[in-house]
């Protein structure tokens, strides 16, 4: 029994502007797992629920408060996902698949959409846990906006997303272990898509040791 190669979960992580549909094909992901009985939690960054988390959510909500410059709300959001690494990897290690909604693409594109070098940006994040797969929600910025259109946070306007989506666009085109689905069709059939791919890279992985490698 000792010897018995030990499965692990896989690490699933899910990117793309605002309103593409992460939230929603998240939730219906770990529903579907559940009911291929695969083990499985759902994660969210930024985690607004720990210390790094609630200066990051009041960052986010106050557009005039005197500010946290570009590098020093940038380091926190990368604190902030440094902080679950443990959390996470215990999860993988017992089997059970994490589903990330946002995760270090998201920190080097909307940092490196106000002019910060790009290179700079994926520095803190260098050696945090390695995605398994990364599914890309690609859709334009209008449609995304008349999905109730965007709300108050700093970030939600149309100009800035397309700068978002532009930064995305070249992390993409670093990395072939992206998976682009088209997020501009109906949830059921977007669903469908994901769940397939999700299975097999989590049967793939499954004996494979967990990364601890991204970007470096
Ligand atoms: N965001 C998210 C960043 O700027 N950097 C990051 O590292 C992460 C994870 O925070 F506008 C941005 C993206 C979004 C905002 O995210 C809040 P949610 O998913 O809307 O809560
Ligand atoms: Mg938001």
């Amino acid at each position: 029994l000792a010897n018995m190669p030990r499965r692990r979960g896989a690490l699933i992580v899910f990117e793309g502007v605002d309103r593409s549909g992460k939230s929603t094909q998240t939730a219906l992901l770990t529903q579907n797992l559940s009911s291929h009985q695969i083990p499985s939690i759902l994660r969210r960054f930024p985690d607004r629920t720990s210390t790094t988390g609630a200066l990051i959510s009041s960052y986010l909500s106050s557009t005039s408060e005197p500010e946290l410059s570009d590098e020093a709300i940038h380091l926190l959001f990368s604190a902030n996902r440094w902080e679950a690494v443990k959390e996470l990897e215990d999860a993988l290690l017992n089997g059970t698949t994490v589903i990330v909604d946002r995760y270090a693409y998201s920190g080097v594109a909307y940092t490196a959409a106000k002019g910060l070098d790009l290179n700079w940006c994926k520095g803190p994040d260098k050696g945090l846990l390695t995605p398994d797969l990364v599914i890309y929600m690609e859709i334009p910025i209008e449609v995304a906006a008349t999905r109730g259109g965007f709300g108050g946070e700093r970030y939600e306007k149309i100009e800035f997303q397309e700068k978002v989506r532009g930064c995305f666009k070249q992390l993409k085109e670093q990395d072939p272990t992206w998976r682009v689905i088209d997020a501009d069709r109906p949830v059921e059939e977007i669903q469908k898509d994901i769940v397939g791919t999700v299975l097999e890279v989590i049967e793939r992985v499954k004996e494979m040791p967990i990364g601890h490698d991204l970007w470096s």
